[in-house]
C-alpha cells in the first residue's frame, strides 16, 4: 500500500490529464470500478480503476480453496453500503473518468465522474460526502483544490455522523455472508418458486451466474433453466477452452446482468446445480439468449422452465430460421420441402393404428402421415415374446392399441385437418438396424384439428407415450414441450392408468361364428365400425357391443374381383375391381355403420345388408355400375332398389355396363385346355408341412435306401465324432446338423447370421432350423447327395387356393397337420407350378382326397381357374354343390400394412 501512495505522491498535477469515457461494468468496491469500451466485433477491453485520494471498506472474502491458512474474512463496516452507494448510481453507466497515476504494476489511479464529460457529478465526493469512504489524507498537497474540498466534504461528513461517522461503529453493516446452502434441495423448495430478489455478482458464462440472494446474503451459483450456453471447457491442466460464442455469449449476458437488480425464480435443484429464471424489467435473458442464437434448448431442464416452454422453442426456432451465431450452419429438418409439402389442409381417410394417419390431399392423391414424436402402446418384456405367435395382430393384440386407434378415429375419421410437417425420417435398410425390419421413409407431422394438436390429446389420455431424444436430434415435434407436458402423470411403460379393457375377439372359428349369428339377425341393425376392406363388398367390421371382429360381405350384389396373388401365380383381375374397393374404401373404411345380417357362409363369413348414413351400400355400388345385382338379392325387401338402380346405371352404360350390348361373355379366366388328366398314385411319406400349405414327401420306394444311408452315416460319425467348432458353415454347403433329437442328419446351409445362428435346410426332411455351427459338421463324401438324392419334395395342392388370410391359413395348415403328418399317402402330380408341383393327396387307408376334404371342412376354397379340373376328378355330387359355393367366395388379402387381420 505504501508503494502505491508513493505512486499518487509522484503525480504530476501540472499537466491536466487527458478525459477518457467508457461504460461501468462492475463496482469491485466503495473505491474502484471496471470500465469497459464499447464492443466491436466481439467483447470490449477493459480497465480497472480504483479511485484516487479515497479509500472504501474492503468487502468480505472467501478462504481461498484449498488453501487452509487462508480464512473466511467478513465485510469491514459500511464496505457494503460503499459498493451498494456506488453500484446503484454508475453499473452499466457510461462515465469519464481520468488516469492520474499508473503504478508500476499497471494499477490506475483516477477521478470518476457520472456523464460525458467531468462536470458530472463526481463520485469519490459523493462518497465522502455520505460517509463512505475516508480521505487520504497523507498524500494530499495544499495547492490542490479538489484535494482540498474532499478533505472540506469529509470533515462536514464526520460533524454529521454519516454513514462510518456514526456513533457506536458500524457492526450492523457487515453482512452475515452465507456461501454454502446445506440442502440446496429443500431451500429451492422451501422458496415455492416465489421470485427472490438478488445481485448478480458474477457472471461465469452465458448462462450460468453467482447471485446474492436478499435479504439474507446466500451466494448462490444458479444455472438459467431451459437451455445451454456454448461455454468454457475446464481442461484437465486447469486451463480453458472456449467454445465457439462462448465469450460473446458470456458478454451478452454480463453486459445486461451483471451487477444488476434482478429477481430469481429458483425453480429446481437436482444433483446440486440450481435452476432458475432471471427476471429483469428490460425482458428474459434466456429468451434474448436463444433469440440471438447464443444458446439452445435442453430438454430435461426445459421442463422446470416456469415461463412458458413453448416461448423459449419459438426463440430458438426464429434463431436457427435466421442461421444466427451458433445456428450459422443450420439445416432445418424440412429445409427442402415446398411450403405447400410442408403445410396444408386434408382430409383425414384412415386411421392406421395409432400414430399415423392416412389423409387425402388436393390432388386427390393419399398420403401418409405419422404423428411426431409419440410412441403407440406397444409391448413390453414378457409380452413381446408374443410376437412371435402366428396370429398376432398389433392393432388387437397389443393393449391399448385399438382403443387409441379408436381415440383418433372418432375425432379424424372423413374430417379436414391442418397437417405441418415437422420432420421426414429416412427410410432404415435392414443393415443399419441390425436385422430388424426396416421402415420405409415417414413424413412425421403435428396434425391439429379445431386448434387442437392430435398427439397431444392421445398423450393426454396415456393412449401414446413422448420419444426421448439426443440432445441435437432435430427431428422432432415443432410442439414437443406440449407433449412432454401433457404425458399422462401416471403414466407407465404398461399404460395401467387406463381403464381396464375388453379384449377384442377374431370370431373366425365357424363355430363360434354360428352361435353368434341367431343374436345378429335378431338384432336386426346393429353397429359397427368398418376396420377392413378388402374389397368393393367385402369387408372386416368390429362390432362394439360384442367387443369381436367378424368378416362381411355385401348381400345381393356380384363385385368384381380383384387381383390376387396365387401360388400358381397372379390372377388377374375383373374390370372395375379396383374402382369398387375405392368407392367402399372412400364411403364406409374406418366409418361408424349399421348392419342387418341375413346370414353366413360355411367359412364362418356373416352375409348382410349395410347402411351408412341412410345409404344402402349394395345399393349404392350397384348404383354406380361397381357391381351387379345378384339373383339371390330377390328375397329381400332391398330388390326392387337394387333393381332399378342397375336398370338406371346399364342405361348410362358407363363401368361395368360399358360393354352392355356385347354378349356377356361364357367365362373370364378359362384356362387353355389341359391335356387329359391322368392319375398314376404312387406312395409317399409325408415328413413336414409349411405355413403355406406346402408339404415336403419322401417317396416310399427310396425310403429304404434312405434308412441304409442314415445308419451308416450314424455310426461312422458314432466312431469318429466330428469335434465341436472345427466346422466353418459356408451358405449353400452339404453337411451334418445336430437335430433337437439328439441325432445327426443330413442338411444344407441356406444362410448365416452369426456363428450362433445358421439357417439349414434338412433335405432328407424338408424342415428348417436355426442352430449354432457347433451342432453343424462336414458331411462325411460317403453319404453324399452323389450317393442318394435328397429325400425330401416339395409339393403343394392342386386345385385348391391356398388362403391368404393368416387365420385361416392356419387353421388349414392345423388341420392337414393333424390328418397327414408324418403319415403314408398316396400322391398324383396333376399339373406343374413355379415352386413346385401340384398334387393331389389320398389318404392310403380311404383312398379319399386330403385337398377335397379341406374344400368339405371349409377351410379352404377352390381355386375358380382349376374348378372344372377338380370337378371331373371327383364323383361326390355334394362335393360338387360346395365347389361351387366356395368358388363364389374371396380370400381376403393381406392388410396393406402387413398386418395380419
Ligand atoms: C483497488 O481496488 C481494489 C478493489 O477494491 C482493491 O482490492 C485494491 O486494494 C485497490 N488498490 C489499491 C492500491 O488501493
Ligand atoms: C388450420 O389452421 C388455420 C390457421 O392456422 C385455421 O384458420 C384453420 O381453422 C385450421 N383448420 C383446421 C381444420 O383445423
Ligand atoms: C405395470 O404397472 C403396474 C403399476 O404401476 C406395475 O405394478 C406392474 O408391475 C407393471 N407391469 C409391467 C409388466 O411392467
Ligand atoms: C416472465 C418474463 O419476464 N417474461 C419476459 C421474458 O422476456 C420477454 C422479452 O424478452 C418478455 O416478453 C417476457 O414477458
Ligand atoms: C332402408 C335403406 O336404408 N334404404 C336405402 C338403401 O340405399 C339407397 C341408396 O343408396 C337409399 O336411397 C335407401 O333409402
Amino acid at each position: 500500500m505504501a508503494s502505491a501512495v508513493a505512486a499518487q505522491v509522484q503525480s504530476n498535477p501540472a499537466s491536466a490529464p487527458q478525459l477518457q469515457r467508457g461504460i461501468v461494468k462492475m463496482v469491485l468496491s466503495g473505491c474502484a470500478v471496471i470500465v469497459r469500451g464499447q464492443p466491436r466485433g466481439g467483447p470490449p477491453p477493459e480497465r480497472q480503476i480504483n479511485l484516487s485520494n479515497i479509500r472504501a471498506g474492503a468487502l468480505a472474502r472467501r478462504a481461498v480453496q484449498g488453501q487452509p491458512d487462508t480464512k473466511d474474512t467478513p465485510d469491514e463496516p459500511w464496505a457494503f453500503q460503499a459498493r451498494e452507494f456506488l453500484r446503484k448510481k454508475v453499473i452499466g453507466k457510461e462515465v469519464c473518468f481520468t488516469v492520474e497515476n499508473k503504478t508500476p504494476q499497471g494499477r490506475e489511479y483516477g477521478m470518476v465522474y457520472l456523464g460525458k464529460d467531468n462536470s458530472g457529478e463526481n463520485i469519490a465526493e459523493s462518497l465522502v460526502t455520505e460517509g463512505l469512504a475516508t480521505v487520504r489524507r497523507e498524500g494530499i498537497r495544499g495547492n490542490n483544490p479538489e484535494q482540498a474540498r474532499l478533505c472540506d466534504l469529509e470533515d462536514q461528513a464526520k460533524a454529521a455522523k454519516k454513514g462510518l461517522w456514526t456513533e457506536g461503529g458500524g457492526a450492523h453493516t457487515v453482512r452475515d455472508l452465507k456461501y454454502t446452502i446445506e440442502n440446496p434441495r429443500n431451500f429451492v423448495d422451501s422458496l415455492h418458486q416465489k421470485p427472490v430478489n438478488a445481485i448478480i455478482e458474477h457472471v461465469r458464462d452465458g448462462c450460468i451466474v453467482r447471485a446474492l440472494l436478499l435479504p439474507d446474503y446466500y451466494l448462490v451459483t444458479v444455472m438459467l433453466s431451459g437451455i445451454k450456453c456454448p461455454t468454457f471447457k475446464r481442461e484437465a491442466d486447469g486451463s480453458e477452452t472456449p467454445e465457439p460464442f462462448s465469450a460473446e455469449a458470456k458478454f451478452f449476458t454480463e453486459s445486461r446482468l451483471l451487477q444488476r437488480d434482478v429477481q430469481i425464480i429458483l425453480e429446481s435443484c437436482p444433483n446440486q446445480v440450481i435452476l432458475g429464471t432471471i427476471l429483469h424489467p428490460n425482458g428474459n435473458i434466456t429468451e434474448l439468449l436463444l433469440k440471438e442464437g447464443f444458446a439452445r434448448c435442453v430438454d430435461w431442464s426445459m421442463a422446470v422452465y416456469t415461463q412458458g416452454a413453448e416461448k423459449l422453442r419459438a426463440a430458438e426456432r426464429s434463431a436457427k430460421e435466421r442461421k444466427v451465431r451458433i445456428w450459422k450452419d443450420y439445416v432445418a429438418p424440412t429445409a427442402n420441402l415446398d411450403q405447400k409439402d410442408r403445410q396444408f389442409v386434408a382430409k383425414v381417410m384412415q386411421v392406421v393404428n395409432a400414430d399415423a394417419i392416412v389423409v387425402k390431399l388436393n390432388s386427390g392423391e393419399h398420403k401418409t402421415i405419422h404423428l411426431s414424436s409419440i410412441r403407440p402402446p406397444r409391448l413390453e418384456g414378457e409380452e413381446k415374446n408374443k410376437d412371435k405367435d402366428k396370429r398376432f395382430r398389433p392393432l388387437y393384440d397389443i393393449p391399448y392399441m385399438f382403443e387409441a386407434r379408436e381415440f383418433l378415429r372418432k375425432k379424424l375419421i372423413g374430417k379436414k385437418v391442418n397437417v405441418t410437417v415437422d420432420y421426414i425420417r429416412a427410410a432404415t435398410s435392414a443393415m443399419e438396424t441390425g436385422g430388424v425390419p426396416a421402415f420405409p421413409e415417414r413424413t412425421c407431422a403435428t396434425v391439429t384439428i379445431g386448434g387442437i394438436n392430435i398427439a397431444e390429446a392421445l398423450v393426454s389420455k396415456g393412449l401414446a407415450t413422448v420419444i426421448r431424444y439426443r440432445q441435437d436430434d432435430d427431428q422432432r415435434s415443432s410442439h414437443y414441450d406440449e407433449l412432454l407436458a401433457a404425458e399422462c402423470p401416471c403414466y407407465t411403460p404398461n399404460l395401467t392408468c387406463q381403464t381396464k379393457r375388453v379384449p377384442i375377439s377374431l370370431l373366425k372359428e365357424t363355430q363360434k361364428a354360428k352361435q353368434f349369428l341367431p343374436f345378429l339377425q335378431r338384432a336386426g341393425r346393429s353397429e359397427a365400425v368398418v376396420e377392413y376392406v378388402f374389397s368393393g363388398s367385402r369387408l372386416k367390421l368390429y362390432m362394439p357391443k360384442e367387443t369381436c371382429l367378424i368378416t362381411f360381405l355385401l348381400a345381393g350384389i356380384e363385385c368384381p374381383r380383384g387381383s390376387r396373388n396365387m401360388p400358381s401365380g397372379m390372377q388377374v383381375a375383373e374390370p372395375y375391381s379396383e374402382e369398387a374397393t375405392i368407392f367402399t374404401k372412400e364411403l364406409v373404411l374406418q366409418r361408424e355403420v349399421e348392419v342387418e345380417v341375413e346370414s353366413m357362409d360355411k367359412a364362418g363369413n356373416f352375409i348382410g345388408w349395410l347402411h351408412i348414413e341412410g345409404v344402402n351400400l349394395s345399393v349404392a355400388l350397384v348404383d354406380n355400375a361397381l357391381s351387379k345385382v345378384h339373383f339371390t338379392a330377390e328375397r329381400s325387401s332391398y330388390y326392387k332398389t337394387l333393381l332399378s338402380a342397375e336398370e338406371t346405371a346399364r342405361q348410362r352404360k358407363e363401368k361395368l355396363w360399358a360393354n352392355y350390348e356385347e354378349k356377356p361373355k361364357e367365362e373370364v379366366a378359362q384356362l387353355t385346355e389341359e391335356k387329359e388328366r391322368v392319375a398314376k398314385y404312387r406312395a409317399v411319406y409325408v415328413t413336414e408341412i409349411t405355413d403355406g400349405l406346402h408339404f415336403f414327401a419322401q417317396d416310399v420306394e427310396t425310403g429304404t435306401k434312405l434308412e441304409s444311408l442314415m445308419e451308416s452315416m450314424r455310426g461312422e460319425i458314432a466312431a469318429q465324432p466330428p469335434v465341436e467348432g472345427s466346422f466353418t458353415p459356408r451358405r449353400g454347403d452339404f453337411c451334418i446338423a445336430k437335430f433337437g433329437d439328439g441325432e445327426w442328419y443330413r442338411a444344407r446351409i441356406e444362410k448365416i447370421e452369426s456363428p450362433a445362428k445358421v439357417h439349414v435346410y434338412y433335405i432328407d426332411y424338408g424342415n428348417r432350423e436355426i442352430l449354432s455351427s457347433t451342432r453343424l459338421a462336414a458331411l462325411p463324401p460317403a453319404f453324399s447327395t452323389r450317393t442318394l438324392l435328397p429325400q425330401a419334395t416339395e409339393y403343394t395342392f392342386a386345385f385348391i387356393q391356398v388362403p391368404q388370410d393368416e387365420d385361416a391359413r392356419t387353421d388349414a395348415v392345423d388341420s392337414v397337420v393333424r390328418d397327414i403328418q408324418n403319415t403314408q399317402c398316396l400322391l398324383n402330380v396333376e399339373y406343374s407350378g413355379i415352386v413346385c408341383p401340384h398334387v393331389t393327396l389320398q389318404f392310403a387307408d380311404s383312398k379319399d382326397d386330403v385337398g377335397l376334404g379341406l374344400v368339405k371342412e371349409g377351410l379352404v376354397m377352390v381355386d375358380v381357374r382349376k374348378e372344372k379340373h377338380l370337378q371331373k376328378m371327383v364323383s361326390d355330387k355334394h362335393a360338387h354343390l360346395n365347389i361351387w359355393r366356395y368358388g363364389d367366395f374371396r380370400d381376403d388379402d393381406a392388410d396393406e400394412f402387413g398386418y395380419r387381420r
